[in-house]
């Protein structure tokens, strides 16, 4: 991966537009890095530099543009603002896998799924690979967990290596807000323990993922959902998506796979929505209770925080609801990474970076060396310099049966390139001009002058399927049956 990142980079232009060789990139990358470090931190040679704490917060299902700071007006989530503000919000940032235990593994390890064994729901991380609870307890860190986990279990009644566990509740029949606040307030008894060594806590928080139950969950509270997140009489809802019409050209593939809701009028579609976004407002005054909780303890100086989530919501786009799917609205996730004073304040449009990331960059801001053959990137060269060389591609997947292998995406600077795996077929292609096209409504894939752009992304599909070991991991079966998925969803009351 890095040979390749590195072949990608050399293609980048210098200021007078003509390529850089190799050697001038990463003479650069590293004065890049060095100066940065010592302008935005302060040290000097003299001086040891100061570890963070670091407080990782994520949230389950969040789609990147559920949130009032990158300007969607029809959330306020003033908590999540308030982190931005002091902090970078990167906004084409991708998950690993849109779901959540291979997502979740990726964000404790900085490796893709297929890496790890970990191709589906309820699987372990492979024996021999360190998780971040392990790396930073190891380097002098008081590691703690709170919430949800899914690598097997959904909550880790098994411990989680390298960390301390600080609660292990369960589901119990309870909404998604009374779990979380437990978790949260788990998270800030930890928080306000005295202590001698930074801490490394994870908050891992579950909604906005109760929009499931609407969306066809089996579940006996699904009335309590209503009632919590539905709309009042005469409430102004928000639209469906610009997306919400399938393409007239749209593969079998995606009718074949999509949920469904035949029953769904667009009343109820834009009900779908309007909770959705409810549940995001309820996760978002959760960490602010936890925001206040790190003020109180005078340590928001001294904490680097990351926010993020496993994995986007249909939420209606291309009339899909939930993940597993590559278009935006599943595949992108919110990555906020904040240290209040140190780090500058943007939302980052430019950069592609990926769940793979946050592992390598948690370990540079806390001066921890993440093991050499991790995938992701310190984001910090980036961050504190927004002209560094950076990559020029990030890469999803998604797993299906042993037989027919991996789908994938491979979204560059302009496109997206999705190829979806089918039996005894071709796999099905599409390819997405993210500039002209940011609704993903224009399959370019078959289109004649567009061969060449094609061409290149299945080069470099081919390229990361080779440098991370994809052919040479098999996907391993379910560890056990899918859900038989109720299809129909109960109309709102
Ligand atoms: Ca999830």
């Amino acid at each position: 991966m890095t040979a390749r990142l590195e072949q990608f980079a050399e293609q980048r232009p210098n200021a007078k537009g003509q390529p850089c060789p190799s050697w001038q990139v990463r003479w650069i990358a590293l004065l890049a890095v060095f100066t940065c470090s010592v302008v935005t931190t302060g040290w000097t040679a003299a001086e040891a530099p100061r570890r963070p704490n670091v407080l990782i917060i994520t949230t389950d299902q969040q789609r990147v543009d559920a949130a009032s700071v990158v300007g969607n007006p029809w959330l306020k989530t003033p908590n999540l603002d308030r982190l931005a503000s002091q902090g970078v919000y990167f906004t084409k940032s991708y998950c690993s896998y849109p779901l959540c235990s291979p997502s979740r593994a990726s964000l404790h390890t900085g490796r893709f799924p297929h890496e790890m064994g970990v191709d589906h729901n309820n699987m372990a991380i492979r024996p021999g690979i360190p998780v971040s609870g392990e790396l930073f307890r190891d380097a002098g860190y008081e590691a703690a967990y709170a919430g949800k986990w899914h690598c097997p279990a959904v909550y880790p009644t098994e411990g989680i290596p390298g960390f301390q566990v600080l609660n292990r509740t369960t589901r119990q029949g309870k909404l998604a807000r009374d779990v979380d606040a437990a978790t949260i307030e788990a998270a800030i008894d930890f928080l306000k323990q005295p202590r001698q060594k930074p801490f490394y806590l994870v908050v891992s928080l579950i909604n906005p993922h109760d929009i499931c139950l609407p969306a066809g969950e089996a579940s006996p509270l699904l009335e309590q959902i209503w009632q919590r997140y539905g709309p009042t009489a005469g409430i102004e809802l928000p639209p469906l998506p610009p997306n919400f019409k399938l393409a007239d050209n749209e593969p079998a593939w995606l009718g074949q796979r999509r949920p469904k809701h035949p029953d769904w009028d667009e009343s109820q579609w834009r009900r779908y929505i309007y909770a959705y976004y409810r549940m995001v407002e309820d996760v978002d005054a959760q960490i602010g209770q936890l925001l206040d909780a790190v003020k109180e303890i005078g340590a928001q100086n001294n904490t680097l925080i990351v926010f993020t989530s496993d994995h986007g919501e249909g939420l209606g786009c291309h009339q899909w609801t939930g993940k597993m799917m590559f278009f935006d609205a599943e595949a992108a996730v919110p990555l906020i990474v904040s240290w209040e004073g140190v780090t500058p304040t943007r939302i980052d449009r430019e950069h592609l970076v990926s769940t793979v990331d946050v592992l390598p960059t948690i370990c540079d801001y806390a001066g921890i060396k993440p093991p050499s053959d991790v995938r992701g990137q310190s984001l910090r060269p980036i961050i504190e310099n927004p002209g560094a060389p950076w990559r020029g591609f990030v890469v999803s997947e998604i797993a299906h049966t042993p037989a027919l292998g991996r789908s994938f995406m491979v979204r560059t600077a302009r496109y997206k390139y999705i190829r979806l795996a089918q039996a005894n077929s071709e796999p099905v292609e599409l390819l997405f001009d993210m500039e002209g096209d940011p609704a993903e409504l224009n399959n370019l894939a078959g289109k004649t002058d567009m061969r060449p752009v094609l061409e290149e992304h299945r080069r470099i599909l081919e390229q990361w399927r080779e440098a991370t070991g994809e052919k040479s991991n098999p996907v391993q079966p379910s560890p056990k049956p899918a859900r038989p998925q109720k299809q129909r969803a109960k109309k709102a009351t």
